[in-house]
């Protein structure tokens, strides 16, 4: 089958975004009050969860903590959205080198974009906004966000979401991902992914994934993911 279109993850694999995620939880988590704070490590681990207000309530019954109303918790990671978005908008959070290139080279051969997340919306909105310019929202042609699907990865949901506004068949495409719970949506949807990891999923468990890498530059490039597409 031929390679029509690229599936992009965004947190982790087109932008290390998770350290201002984790700082955004932070500043939100005093803002309310709690003396919480995520580093690194514990941060790694409660990476297991998708989605900034499960990750909230996993951190708590982890911690043996009183669970917080969902309101309570809906509110918290509102505040924490508003510190992201603006970390994002005062450009501390760049592409991962190479993406750009990737972008623009899968642009001029005619591939299809689409994004699929489980991030909030204005997240990807913001991101792309400040790293490729407001006019590259419409070069995706279609967006599927935390917003979209009841079930985050890594559950297929958002892949089939996408797949089925994007009107094509799973293995007409390939899914750019970081994590292992990426990499077990696209697979649960039946689309074969290219794992480019990076600092905080670096150990996690590829099995499964059609190539393995640390990187984009000199490495993911069209030619490349056209060549493993191929061998499918
Ligand atoms: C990303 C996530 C998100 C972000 C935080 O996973 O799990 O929760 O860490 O964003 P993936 P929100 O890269 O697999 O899509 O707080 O907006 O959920
Ligand atoms: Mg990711």
């Amino acid at each position: 089958m031929q390679l029509k279109a690229l599936l992009f993850d965004v947190d982790g694999t087109l932008a290390d975004t998770e350290d201002a995620h984790r700082i955004a939880f932070n500043t939100a988590f005093a803002e309310f009050g709690h003396d919480w704070h995520w580093d690194r490590d514990l941060y790694t681990r409660l990476l297991a969860v998708t989605g900034g207000q499960a990750r909230i309530r996993f951190f708590l019954e982890g911690a043996g903590m009183e669970m917080l109303d969902n309101e309570t918790v809906a509110d918290m990671h509102k505040c924490k959205t508003k510190h992201y978005v603006a970390a994002l908008q005062e450009g501390r959070v760049p592409l991962r080198p190479g993406v750009e290139e990737l972008i623009s080279d899968a642009r001029e051969e005619g591939l299809i974009l689409a994004i699929a997340t489980t991030t909030t919306p204005v997240n990807v909105q913001t991101l792309l906004e400040n790293t490729l310019g407001a006019e590259s929202l419409d070069w995706f042609k279609v967006i599927g966000a935390g917003d979209c699907v009841d079930n985050l990865k890594p559950a297929p949901d958002v892949y089939l979401w996408v797949l089925d506004r994007l009107q094509l068949a799973a293995g007409e495409c390939l899914a750019l991902e970081d994590s292992a719970n990426g990499l077990k949506a696209a697979t649960a949807a039946n689309v074969q992914t290219v794992v480019t990891s990076c600092p905080y999923t670096a150990h996690h468990d590829f099995a499964g994934a059609l190539a393995v890498f640390d990187k984009f530059d000199g490495k993911v490039n069209v030619d490349s993911l056209k060549k493993l597409h191929n061998t499918l």
